[in-house]
C-alpha cells in the first residue's frame, strides 16, 4: 500500500501542476490579448451600475458580447483581471467575445438600493417603475451605444443568482438580446430553492449565506465586503442543534439582517413570496433559451427545471432549450463531471456539455457563425445507466406515471395491499434529528445529494421500503409524486421521502482500484450501496395549500401529497428501488416543532416529540408515483 500512496501522489502532483500551467497560459493570454475598462452605466431612474468591461485586441472584426450580473461582485475593481480562466467563460475569450460583468443595484460599488430577488414589474409606467428586467436593458442599451467593436448582439449567462439576473434579463425586451443561459437559477424560494423547500426552511444554507455575510447592510457604494461575526465551520449538526429554533436563529442576526426579517415576517406563501417566483416574468420570451441545471444541484435544481417548464407554458413559441447532468451546483462550468462523491458518472460530462451543447449555443446566436447546433428541446444525462439522451420534450411523452406501494412487509409493488389496518410508525424527536449525512463536517457537502443512505436505514425514525432486485432496468424520467396516508399524535409534521438506488451487494465499478484515501468509488464498500437519487421534505400544514397552512387533527388519518424535483436515472437490473420515510433532515432544514404554529416564532419549549404513522393497507394505501419510460 505505500508504494501505491506514493505514486497516487505523484500522480495527483503531475496533474495538479499541468492544470497550474494550463491556468497560467490561458491568464496570460486573457490579460495579453484584452483590455479592461470600468465603468458606472446611468439607469433610467439615474442610478449608476459599477461595470467591467474586458474588450478583445482583436479588431479584424466585431465582437458579440456575453454578459453577467451578480451580486457577489465583480472583483477585482481596478486594472487587475478578474479570473475568467478558472471557469468556462475562458472558452468566449479565447473566441475574442467582449465580456461584460456588472454588480447590480445596490450591491458592491453599484448605487441604489438591494432588494433580494428584486420582484419583476410587468406595467412599468414611469422612469421609477425600475427592476432586474429594466437594468439589463439599460445596460444594453448603453453597451450597445458605447463599446467599441461590439457586432450588437448580446448574450447573458449565470450561474444560481446571477441565473436568477439572467432570467430577469430575458424578461427585458431588448432587441440586441439574443441568447440567454440561466443556469441553476434561483426562481422561487419558497417552494424549492435555496431557503425553502415546500415551505421548510434550509436552515444550514439560509443561516450560513446571509449571517455569513451576504445579508449585511451596506449604506454606499463600496470595494470592500462585510466581516462576518458567524461562526459557520464547526460540527454542523451539533452548532444548528445549539443554535435551537428559529426565534434564536433572529436573535444571532438580530436587526442587521433584512432578509431575515422579511423572510420570518412571511411564513407562508402570500403575494411577498409569489411576486419573487421569477417565473412570473417568463411571458413573450424572445431571446433563444438554454436553462441549464444538475441532477444532484443541492441549491436550485428545482430552479433549472422549474423554469423551463414555465417558459414552455407561459411563452409555447419562444425557443427553449433545456440540458440537465450529473452535476452538483455549478460543476458543469468548471471540473470534469465524471464523478460526485463516491458515484461515478463514466465520462467528463461537464466538458463534453460546454463543447457540444453551450459553446455552440452562444457561437451560433451572437457571432452568427458554424452550424446551428440544432439543439435538442432537452439533452438530460441519466445517472445509474450514466448515457446522455435527447427527448423533444421534457418530460418525455414515454413517461407514464405508476403509482409503486409501500407493502406491509417492508416491500415495494406496483398494486395496492390486501391487508386491512396496516402501518409503519416512527417516534419524531426534534431533539434528535435525523441528520442528512453520515459524516461530520464543517458546511453544508455537496456529496449528500448522492450519498450512501445505510446509515439512515438503521434509524428507528426512518422507514424503508424496498423492491426485491430488479428482472429488468426501470427508467424514471420526470417528476416524482409523494402520495403518503399519514396520522401523527400531533397537529403538525414534516415528511421527507427520498428515492434510493440500491446497488447489489457485489457490486464494483469496472476500473476499482483501492485508493490510499476515501476516493471516487475507491476505498469506499460500493456493494450494497444506498445511493440517493432525490430526497425532497414537504411542510405538513401546507398539505392543502401553500398560501393557507392547516393543523393535522392529531390520530386522523390525512393525505400528504407533494411533488419532488424531476429525477433522470435508471435503475439498472440487479439493483433495488427503495423508499426512505421520515420527518426531519438536519440540519439542511429547519426542525418543526411538531406542533401548528408561525414556526419562525416557535421558542425552543415548543418542540416536542411526535408519533408518526405511515398507513398502507387495503384502505390507506401510501405510494410514490413514478415517471417511468419502458426502456
Ligand atoms: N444558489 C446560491 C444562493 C443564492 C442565494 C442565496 C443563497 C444561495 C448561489 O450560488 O447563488
Amino acid at each position: 500500500m505505500r508504494i501505491l500512496t506514493a505514486t497516487f501522489m505523484m500522480l495527483m502532483t503531475a496533474f495538479c501542476a499541468t492544470a497550474q500551467t494550463t491556468n497560467q497560459q490561458d491568464s496570460t493570454w486573457i490579460t495579453e490579448h484584452y483590455t479592461k475598462v470600468e465603468k458606472s452605466i446611468p439607469m433610467r431612474d439615474g442610478v449608476k451600475l459599477f461595470t467591467s468591461i474586458y474588450i478583445p485586441k482583436d479588431s479584424s472584426e466585431k465582437h458579440p458580447i456575453l454578459f453577467g450580473r451578480t451580486p457577489y461582485s465583480v472583483a477585482p475593481y481596478g486594472e487587475k483581471f478578474r479570473n475568467f480562466w478558472d471557469t468556462h467563460w475562458k472558452y468566449y475569450m479565447r473566441e475574442n467575445y467582449i465580456v461584460v460583468m456588472q454588480d447590480v443595484r445596490g450591491r458592491w460599488m453599484s448605487e441604489g438600493e438591494f432588494v433580494d430577488v428584486r420582484p419583476f414589474i410587468k406595467d412599468k409606467k414611469t422612469n421609477n417603475d425600475i427592476d432586474e428586467a429594466s437594468d439589463t436593458y439599460d445596460a444594453i442599451d448603453w453597451m450597445i451605444k458605447n463599446i467599441y467593436g461590439n457586432n450588437g448582439n448580446v448574450g447573458v449567462m449565470g450561474i444560481s443568482y446571477p441565473g436568477f439576473y439572467s432570467t430577469m434579463a430575458a424578461a427585458s425586451g431588448h432587441p440586441a438580446l439574443k441568447a440567454v443561459s440561466p443556469q441553476a437559477p434561483v426562481t422561487d424560494w419558497f417552494m424549492g430553492d435555496d431557503f425553502h423547500h415546500n415551505g421548510a426552511f434550509a436552515l444550514m444554507d439560509g443561516v450560513a449565506f446571509y449571517l455569513g455575510g451576504f445579508g449585511y447592510p451596506r449604506t454606499t457604494p463600496t470595494t470592500k465586503g462585510p466581516v462576518s461575526t458567524f461562526k459557520t465551520s464547526s460540527d454542523n449538526y451539533d452548532r444548528y442543534l445549539q443554535i435551537g429554533s428559529l426565534s434564536n436563529v433572529t436573535k444571532l442576526a438580530g436587526d442587521s439582517i433584512k432578509f431575515f426579517k422579511d423572510m420570518f415576517a412571511h411564513p407562508n406563501y402570500d403575494a411577498w413570496w409569489q411576486a419573487r417566483n421569477a417565473r412570473v416574468s417568463m411571458y413573450d420570451v424572445k431571446p433563444a433559451m438554454l436553462t441549464v441545471g444538475g441532477l444532484f444541484d443541492a441549491e436550485d435544481c428545482y430552479g433549472a427545471w422549474n423554469l423551463y417548464k414555465a417558459i414552455e407554458k407561459q411563452s409555447p413559441n419562444s425557443n427553449n432549450k433545456l440540458v440537465i447532468g450529473p452535476w452538483f451546483h455549478g460543476q458543469w462550468s468548471r471540473g470534469d463531471g465524471s464523478y460526485l462523491g463516491n458515484v461515478k458518472f463514466g465520462s467528463r460530462t461537464s466538458e463534453w456539455y460546454q463543447n457540444n451543447i453551450e459553446i455552440p449555443f452562444f457561437n451560433y446566436y451572437l457571432k452568427g457563425k458554424g452550424n446551428d447546433p440544432r439543439l435538442a428541446e432537452a439533452t438530460i444525462f441519466f445517472s445509474g445507466e450514466n448515457k446522455w439522451k435527447t427527448f423533444d420534450q421534457w418530460p418525455p411523452a414515454a413517461a407514464q406515471n405508476q403509482e409503486i406501494y409501500l407493502q406491509p412487509d417492508g416491500s415495494l409493488a406496483w398494486r395496492k395491499p390486501a391487508t386491512a389496518n396496516s402501518f409503519s410508525e416512527y417516534v419524531s424527536d426534534p431533539a434528535h434529528p435525523v441528520p442528512y449525512t453520515e459524516d461530520v463536517h464543517f458546511s453544508r457537502t455537496r456529496e449528500y445529494m448522492t450519498d450512501d443512505q445505510r446509515f439512515a436505514s438503521r434509524r428507528p425514525d426512518v422507514v424503508t421500503f424496498e423492491t426485491a432486485p430488479l428482472t429488468e432496468n426501470l427508467t424514471l424520467a420526470g417528476p416524482v409524486i409523494a402520495d403518503l396516508l399519514v396520522s401523527l399524535s400531533s397537529t403538525d409534521a414534516d415528511f421527507v421521502v427520498k428515492i434510493i438506488d440500491v446497488f447489489p451487494d457485489d457490486f464494483k465499478y469496472p476500473d476499482y482500484t483501492p485508493q490510499p484515501a476515501r476516493g471516487v468509488g475507491g476505498s469506499y464498500p460500493m456493494g450494497g450501496y444506498q445511493m440517493l437519487v432525490r430526497g425532497e421534505i414537504m411542510r405538513g400544514k401546507f398539505r392543502n395549500s401553500f398560501e393557507t397552512p392547516a393543523p393535522f387533527k392529531p390520530n386522523k388519518v390525512e393525505k400528504v401529497k407533494f411533488t419532488l424535483p424531476d429525477v433522470a436515472h435508471t435503475f439498472e437490473k440487479g439493483h433495488r428501488l427503495m423508499i426512505q420515510i421520515q420527518s426531519t433532515w438536519f440540519p439542511i432544514f429547519d426542525r418543526n416543532p411538531q406542533q401548528f404554529m408561525n414556526i419562525y416564532e416557535a421558542k425552543d419549549s415548543d418542540f416536542k416529540k411526535a408519533t408518526i404513522r405511515v398507513f398502507h393497507d387495503a384502505g390507506n394505501s401510501s405510494g410514490v408515483i413514478l415517471p417511468v419510460v419502458n426502456n
